[in-house]
């Protein structure tokens, strides 16, 4: 898979800008987290698209608008009959189809040096474990097989290995055995050696940096006992018996919040009625995130993506995969807690409110309506939707503590046009004496609520001069 991912690598550079397409569950947005970085890191101009599956209708669509190259993560290795018309690069875990109509042809390409008739053929360049005997359900994840294009481009994005090892928690790649095997084991090495993962042995229920405790024992599958499992108040008496304060001041505690000697007691007692092989097992941490958060261990994170993907949001668990800790945490953490309608609510207020046009901007007040934390990225969204007019950048207004936030948000297409956030974010700030930065896609500032005309025509006049 190395020597695969080096072609990928090699190709990839070559273009002079590309379009990523990735599946929209936890172990595609991760791959797409990683494709993303890497091609930032490379100076790569790209667009990330996602798909809930690969069909003729949606490959149209992508044909049609003529993108130099794609690369599929998660996603493309079982429709390869349908991407002829496509250059492309697939980096994927899913089982590969026949590309080759049916009877096997010889390769145009490669990927024939197996030499064992077992293995399927392909004309595509792909990365994925099948060409190579290996077994895509558990050896590597989509994430993996990105990660592996991604250090093939430049082994300094090992840093990105964290990103691989969620993806393939979230494909459950660690259940067979309670630990992570095959390739990822080589990844999760990297991820150690670059201190982006800590792997610790551990209960391995779901919830054990968020839920209070005795719910993350209620809702423990794996342990199927009579009187706890999917019983609230037997798992409280559980706790409770053992002498264990389920509360800490008003907070519930969660595992991580446990003494080590009352982790070892509860172990202790579920091993009782239940095997420890059963509930024990390898636990990823990231400890560059904040403890007891989502993001501090693999299996809720990818969870907290999984959410992002489920509501159609899945750009938002991009963001965060690329170090957004702010608007898109906080969305993502409401789509996890299934409030959906704080993004669909969001959307609606927009169109509601009306999207005001100016010669090169637009933009829409929304007051006290949406909270200021999350305007700019629902806004964000709001591109290719057919609700704004996707020639001109977004800003984004909303009542803050200390002033109107304006959120700015742009397309790669206007990017390449000359558009430049941040410059226009900068310019307003020193004149407004305001707060902001950003980046040329994506910035905000706060100014005083008597300065918003003016900024808007400030920004329109700039902006007017960026795109000229
Ligand atoms: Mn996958």
């Amino acid at each position: 898979m190395k020597e695969l991912a080096k072609k990928a690598a090699s190709k990839l550079k070559q273009a002079s800008e590309m379009v990523i397409v990735s599946h929209i569950d936890a172990d595609g947005i991760s791959a797409a987290g990683i494709a993303s970085q890497a091609l930032d890191h490379i100076g790569m101009e790209h667009e990330v698209k996602f798909a809930k599956k690969l069909d003729e209708a949606y490959i149209n669509e992508l044909i049609a608008s003529k993108p130099e190259l794609v690369w599929f993560t998660d996603l493309g290795s079982g429709s390869t009959d349908i991407l002829q018309d496509l250059d492309c690069i697939i980096s994927d875990h899913h089982k590969p189809v026949e590309s080759t109509g049916g009877s096997k042809k010889k390769p145009k390409t490669l990927f024939d040096f197996t030499e064992d008739d077992d293995m399927p053929v392909s004309d595509f360049l792909q990365v994925n474990p099948h060409f190579v005997g290996l077994d895509g359900s558990n050896d590597i994840s989509g994430a993996g097989t990105a990660y592996l294009v991604a250090r093939a481009l430049d082994p300094e994005l090992r840093r990105l290995s964290h990103l691989a090892i969620v993806g393939a928690v979230g494909d459950m790649q660690d259940r067979e055995l309670g630990r992570l095997q095959g390739t990822n084991r080589d990844i999760l090495a990297d991820a150690e050696h670059f201190g982006v993962i800590e792997a610790i042995e551990d209960v391995n229920f779901f919830g054990r940096e968020t839920r209070p405790v005795w719910k993350m024992l209620q809702y423990a599958s794996e342990l199927e006992i009579n009187g706890v499992t999917d019983d609230y108040r037997g798992s409280m008496d559980f706790f409770m018996e053992l002498g264990i304060n389920l509360k800490r001041g008003e907070n519930w505690r969660a595992w991580v919040d446990l003494k080590e000697s009352e982790k070892k007691e509860i172990i202790e007692a579920l091993n009782y009625y239940v095997p420890a092989e059963n509930f024990m097992g390898e636990v990823y941490l990231l400890p560059q995130e904040k403890k007891g958060t989502e993001l501090h261990e693999a299996k809720e994170f990818a969870t907290l993506l999984n959410s992002c993907g489920r509501y159609d949001a899945a750009v938002i668990g991009l963001d965060v995969c690329k170090g957004d800790r702010g608007e898109a945490l906080d969305l993502a953490y409401g789509l996890r807690k299934g409030h959906r309608k704080q993004l669909v609510d969001s959307i609606k207020i927009m169109q509601s409110v009306g999207i005001s046009q100016m010669e090169y901007i637009q933009f829409v007040h929304v007051g006290d309506m949406i909270r200021d934390t999350i305007v700019g990225t629902v806004a964000g969204m709001l591109f290719g939707s057919g609700k704004i007019d996707d020639k001109k950048p977004i800003f984004a207004l909303a009542e803050a503590d200390d002033g109107i936030k304006i959120s700015g948000r742009g397309t790669r297409q206007l990017i390449e046009a000359g558009l430049d956030l941040s410059e226009v974010m900068r310019q307003a700030v020193e004149t407004f004496h305001g707060a902001g930065g950003g980046h040329n896609i994506a910035a905000g500032a706060t100014v005083a609520p008597e300065q918003v005309n003016d900024f808007l025509e400030l920004a329109n006049e700039i902006v007017g001069r960026q795109l000229a």
